[in-house]
């Protein structure tokens, strides 16, 4: 494994995971999909958020009328399917803790998907890292500071790369602009997924 890349603190593994890395990680998340179906969340004004989402392992992220938050259960009722192990591998790998992520987060982004800009502040420990993993088309990441004012930088997002969240940038303002479509064979239908593990509590 090659040091990162430093990118306003964000830790960045350019193409950490190769090709059939990132395939054995897509079929693995199918199969998350497959157990707890990807939904639209709603914000709490009732908009419906263009990026679709589902999660793994103990907790999962749900937004709708009544807030966001973390829960133990998919809005069907069933339990969060188990971190796949591909999955833990990278968190191993980069995180740089004992601890294991409880929840694992997966976005899927169609072309015209966007996350504006936010901090993931709902946790509990932010001497816990965050890992975010990319796969399928290029996504135009941008970071920014602690207060949403702070001047912000952007950076291309390619099907492999893994970032690391910790130290100041762990609560740094981050959003994804736009995808730049077709820039990747790894999903048939196009589109990207984001993995983004958790420690919660
Ligand atoms: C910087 N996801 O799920 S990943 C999210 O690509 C989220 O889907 C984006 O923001 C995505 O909350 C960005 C990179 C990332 C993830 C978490 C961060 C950057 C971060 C937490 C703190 C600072
Ligand atoms: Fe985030």
């Amino acid at each position: 494994m090659s040091a990162p890349v430093d990118f306003r603190g964000v830790a960045l593994f350019p193409g950490l995971l190769d090709r059939a890395a990132q395939e054995a990680m897509v079929a693995a998340l199918r199969r998350v999909a497959e157990a707890a179906p990807m939904f639209h969340p709603e914000t709490r004004f009732g908009k419906r958020m263009s990026v679709r989402m589902t999660s793994a392992g103990t907790f999962g992220w749900v937004s709708d009328r009544r807030g966001y938050r973390y829960e133990r259960r998919h809005p069907s009722g069933v339990e969060w399917p188990p971190i796949p192990s591909e999955v833990l591998g990278v968190w191993r790998q980069v995180s740089g803790t004992d601890r294991l992520p409880e929840c694992c987060l997966v976005n899927y982004y169609s072309e015209a998907a966007r996350m504006g800009l936010h901090q993931d502040i709902d946790e509990s420990d932010f001497s816990m890292p965050v890992v975010s993993i990319s796969l399928g088309d290029d996504a135009l990441f941008r970071v920014g500071g602690l207060s949403r004012s702070d001047p912000t930088a952007s950076t291309w997002l390619h099907s492999g790369d893994v970032c690391v969240l910790s130290g100041a940038a762990r609560r740094a303002f981050h959003g994804i602009d736009r995808l730049k479509p077709g820039t990747s064979t790894l999903l048939p239908q196009g589109g990207r997924l984001n993995v983004t593990l958790r420690v919660v509590t």
